[in-house]
């Protein structure tokens, strides 16, 4: 088949402008007169998108026609924000489209504040999956995303007035102009049935899956642009669609009413977001999703794997597939029946090209955030593909048996099934046999993994474990989130760190120097206003812009340690209370509790108020705010991350995987706050540790006041302030109506206080007072602020698309056009 030509959109000012009324028009359908700025949104979105899409096609065509190896990225959760200014960044007519706009009579700042958030992600796993994602694209990786097309995203916040209620994100409701819904590509997934045995005249046996029920998973096409190239690549989500099965089976009965009711149901696998990041869940509905997109997704891989003329011993030289977490792992056993009961192949020969083709990253150590799903369910749901992973397990353990003879105790911690309590399948284990490299994402975290969660896996195959640390997009995080702060840089340095943040170095010679830090400090004030019109919006908080601004955004988690901050907070309120000079401070929160997790709920309430006590309290006047946004996601960090100068990223050391809110804050001059967790050791190894306030326990260290097993009420003798923080709290000082909550969390933390708050705490408060210091400093202040930025080359996600592609996939960029 020939390609048709393509004639080339005009990407000029005048060009766009007219593309822009043109689709008023023609996909709006209103006369530029009546239209609203969602209008404008929409038509807007419409031009970009035309640009979009013919990239997308020549890319492809590059791809198909060269003998490229394609990475599939197949994870649960893109965590993407707002689509209209990263797609026009990233396809270069920003500016002209600025303009254009302006032309029209129209502002685009407003114009693109009205496109929601795509929050089809938790938090860090599912916004690093946009990061790369992106990455792929900028440097011309033939990388695709595959995904869940949910109907309602992650939930938004509102405080009522001080707790969390949830509200259904509801982001389709007026339509996604960036989606090609692709009505030929569905592929029908099936649930439960029942395996059947064929036996063959050559002795062999051969199994199908048959009956159970059936839907549709429809594709939906999001293109993805890289910034500075033609390349554009694709995230395919999938939407669930009922067969028209379901149509027949109760039409001839004549219950009409029920057919369609029934429709609606099948139809719901994709209907919405599970909002827990740090606990799995036991749900069948968790479990569907999980099958039908991966099972979706590896029919799309093998299909286009065959269309492009590929065996399936090609199968290892043009297929990498990245499994983001156990969330897509069933996808092993579904690749091992699709070579097998499809194919035709045998058991080794699919396991081998299964084990070739996978890899796996782990995000979490906490061990109730590790999937299992019981084995009754799996049974039910998936029959075939219990079976299979019994087979796995068999061959595995078989393996193991003749390392290890004996050995029994070591059978039963690497089976890929949990006996204890009710029999589960671990997927994690899943996940690590059937990849060739299973990776940590940070280097602590990696090791950790080797140490304990994968120790007996370590121990076979030390070889297949690799660290590749997490990075951001500059593209997102300064680029776009901090324009003042990249003309700054572009002034002094040039453009070249947008493609090599390693080239962020050439600042450090000017790191001290005055004329650059009046500069620095002019665009965080330009920051700060900013982010106070967002609080004054939101909150009617007023706050001050000349002050330290102190940001703690993630999840709520108890392993996060946001009542480590509080308490610091409640220390300032009382000694200003008590006419103590105290360095004036705005402290920041932001983030979501997953709705089933009450403590999460009720660290919310209760800084809420607290924050309210103080911030209405006439003695402390603007010297101390205390302010928590409610439904921080994507957009509102683009606001937030700018205007911070200190960064809290005080995780009980050993919890937090990697974190990537700390690389976004140091990238634009905020200093951390932070214990030696995650990717800030690494953090502190690159931009020194007088640029870094450091504090608390090590991991080791956690470990051993853990083995020391002491009250954590303890920590409060001698230290007066403190006890009377965690007084105020549990005596209900900040509350009028709920004293029950307030007396629960102060019991909490005098008495189990599992992530050790009150251990840590006096070195926090003493981190945090050299942190003050610093600021009194100006010139010092700055200068660390610049170093930081200086040296956050390491922590781009292009160096971390670059580490898998080399380590893991084995791929190489294939760029569509030299930069433009
Ligand atoms: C699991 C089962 C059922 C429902 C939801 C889940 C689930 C969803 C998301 C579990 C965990 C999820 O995310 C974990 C996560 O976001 N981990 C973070 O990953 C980041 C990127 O690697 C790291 O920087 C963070 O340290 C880590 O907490």
């Amino acid at each position: 088949t020939t390609a048709p030509p393509l004639s080339p959109l005009p990407h000029d000012t005048e060009g766009l402008k007219q593309s822009i009324r043109d689709a008023m028009v023609r996909f709006v359908g209103k006369d530029p007169k009546q239209a609203t700025q969602r209008d404008w949104l929409d038509a807007t979105s419409f031009a970009v998108r035309e640009r979009m899409i013919e990239r997308r096609l020549l890319t492809r065509r590059q791809f198909d026609a060269e003998d490229v190896k394609r990475v599939y990225y197949l994870s649960m959760e893109y965590l993407i924000g707002r689509m209209l200014e990263a797609n026009l960044r990233n396809t270069g007519i920003l500016d002209e489209t600025r303009e254009a706009l302006a032309q029209l009579g129209q502002d685009y700042d407003e114009i693109v504040a009205w496109e929601d958030d795509a929050a089809l992600g938790n938090g860090g796993l599912g916004r690093l999956a946009a990061c790369i994602l992106e990455s792929l694209a900028t440097q011309g990786y033939p990388g695709f995303g595959y995904g869940i097309r949910y109907e309602y995203g992650m939930f938004r916040q509102q405080f009522e007035p001080y707790r969390q209620v949830e509200h259904p994100d509801n982001w389709l409701r007026y339509g996604n102009p960036w989606e090609f819904p692709r009505a030929e590509r569905k592929y029908p997934i099936r649930f439960y049935g029942e395996v059947v045995e064929h036996h063959r005249n050559d002795g062999s046996v051969h199994y199908s899956w048959e009956d159970g029920e059936q839907i549709l998973a429809m594709a939906y096409d999001y293109p993805t642009a890289g910034y500075g190239r033609r390349n554009v690549n694709n995230l395919r989500l999938w939407g669930a669609k009922a067969t028209r099965d379901f149509d027949l089976r109760y039409f001839n009965e004549g219950d009409y009413i029920r057919a369609v009711a029934d429709k609606s149901q099948s139809e719901s696998i994709s209907m919405v977001l599970y909002p827990n990041d740090a606990t799995a869940i036991g749900k069948e509905l968790r479990l569907k999703q999980e099958y039908f997109f991966v099972a979706a997704s590896l029919h799309d891989i093998l299909d286009r794997h065959t269309e492009l003329g590929y065996t399936l011993d090609d199968l290892p030289h043009q297929v990498a597939i990245q499994l983001n977490d156990t969330h897509p792992a069933i996808a092993v056993a579904e690749l091992m029946r699709l070579l097998m009961d499809r194919h035709g192949l045998h058991w080794a020969r699919a396991w081998e090209l299964c084990r070739q083709v996978f890899a796996y990253t782990n995000h979490t150590l906490m061990p109730e955030a590790l999937e299992t799903w019981p084995v009754d369910l799996m049974t039910r749901v998936l029959p075939r593909h219990m079976q299979i992973i019994y087979r796995i397990n068999h061959e595995f353990l078989e393996m193991v048996r003749r390392r290890f003879p004996g050995d029994e105790e070591r059978l039963k911690r690497l089976s890929l099934i949990d006996e204890e309590g009710g029999r589960n399948v671990r997927m994690a284990h899943l996940a690590v046999v059937g990849s060739h490299q299973i990776n940590g994402v940070a280097a602590l975290h990696t090791e950790l993994l080797k140490q304990t969660l994968f120790a007996d896996f370590y121990q076979l195959w030390p070889e297949r474990f690799v660290n590749v640390t997490n990075g951001v997009t500059p593209r997102l995080w300064m680029i776009q989130a901090n324009p003042e702060l990249t003309e700054f840089l572009g002034e002094k340095i040039g453009h070249d760190w947008q493609y090599d943040l390693e080239r962020l170095r050439a600042l450090e010679p000017w790191v001290a120097d005055p004329e650059l830090q009046q500069k620095f400090q002019q665009v965080k004030r330009k920051n700060k206003e900013r982010l106070a019109t967002l609080v004054r919006e939101r909150t009617g908080i007023r706050i001050r812009t000349d002050v330290l601004f102190d940001v703690q955004i993630k999840r709520i988690h108890e392993y996060k340690r946001q009542l480590l901050k509080l308490l610091h907070v409640i220390e300032l309120y009382n000694r200003i209370r008590d006419g103590e000079n105290v360095p004036p401070r705005v402290v920041i929160f932001g983030g979501k509790a997953a709705p089933g997790y009450q403590r999460a709920k009720d660290i919310i309430q209760v800084i809420n108020e607290v924050a309210d006590v103080i911030n209405h309290d006439p003695q402390v006047g603007d010297r101390l705010k205390c302010v928590f946004i409610p439904n921080y996601e994507v957009s509102a960090a683009t606001v937030i991350i700018p205007a911070a100068d200190l960064s809290e990223q005080i995780s009980t050391a050993g919890f937090e995987a990697s974190g990537t809110g700390n690389m976004k804050l140091a990238l634009n001059g905020a200093l951390t706050v932070g214990t030696l967790d995650g990717a800030n050791i690494e953090i502190r190894d690159a931009v020194g540790e007088d640029n870094i306030f450091i504090f608390g326990m090590t991991e080791s260290e956690v470990v051993a006041h853990r083995a020391r097993g002491e009250v954590p009420e303890a920590m409060l003798a001698g230290r007066p302030a403190l006890s009377r923080t965690v007084e105020m709290i549990e005596q209900g000082y900040f509350t009028c109506d709920d004293n029950a909550t307030h007396a629960e969390l102060g019991h909490y933390l005098r008495h189990q206080d599992p992530f050790f708050v009150l251990a840590d705490y006096p070195a926090y408060r003493e981190a945090c007072e050299r942190a003050d210091a610093l600021y009194a400093q100006p010139e010092c202040w700055n200068t660390a602020a610049l170093t930081n930025i200086a040296r956050m080359g390491y922590f781009s996600i292009d160096r971390t698309v670059r580490d898998y592609a080399e380590k893991i996939w084995d791929a190489t960029p294939e760029p569509v056009a030299p930069k433009r």
